[in-house]
């Protein structure tokens, strides 16, 4: 198979995009992870906690909608199948609803977790501010936009339900070798 997904070129480095135009500074006392809705076990994090699981790496390509794609972002951070297997996930939890700090949301099937990570680390560094400090959900098999930095929260529901870009035209899905960009 190709590695470069089909309608992308490669560029050198992630283009940082974000909904807001500042981050704001996150208040790391009272932050926490939290993993709930159709689990047998609801788990909750603080980011020293996040810190300490942080064991597991992945290398990954990253291929934004736009059309950049980067090769190999390594990642550092607990392998979203790890916190599944701790959580216990309902037969009826379908899909994944991501909420992030500052207001973003995503939405994917929740096999897409099968490769992810959590990621706390970006290229051997704790993550930069502006690609998704304390804690990014990396999604390996669909576009960029899936992976969303700040994350607060990941909630295991039964019917998929649209996210900020998803609301706004962009794929429920998007498979990046389906090109399956907007509606
Ligand atoms: N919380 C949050 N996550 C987000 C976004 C955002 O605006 N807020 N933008 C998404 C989009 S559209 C892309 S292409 C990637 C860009 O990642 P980068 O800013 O680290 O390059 O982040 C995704 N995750
Ligand atoms: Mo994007």
């Amino acid at each position: 198979m190709e590695r470069l997904p089909p309608g992308q070129r490669w560029i050198s480095k992630p283009v940082v995009y974000d909904i807001v135009d500042s981050i704001p500074s996150w208040d790391m006392q009272s932050y926490r992870f939290e993993l709930f809705g159709l689990v047998e076990k609801q788990l909750s994090f603080s980011y020293s906690e996040l810190l300490e699981l942080s064991s597991d790496e992945i290398i990954a390509d990253f291929h934004c909608v736009t059309r950049w794609s980067v090769k190999d972002i390594h990642w550092r951070g607990v392998k979203t199948l790890r916190l599944l297997s701790m959580a216990k996930p309902l037969p009826e939890a379908k899909f994944v609803f991501v909420r992030s700090l500052e207001g973003y949301t995503t939405n994917m099937p929740v096999e897409y977790l099968e490769d992810g990570i959590l990621a706390t680390y970006m290229n051997g560094d704790i993550l930069p501010k502006e690609h998704g400090f304390p804690l990014r959900l990396v999604v390996p098999r669909l576009y960029a936009w899936k992976s969303a930095k700040y994350v607060k929260s990941i909630e295991l529901i039964a019917n998929d339900q649209a996210g900020f870009w998803e609301q706004r035209g962009y794929n429920m899905r998007g498979d990046p070798w389906k090109e399956e960009r907007y509606w």
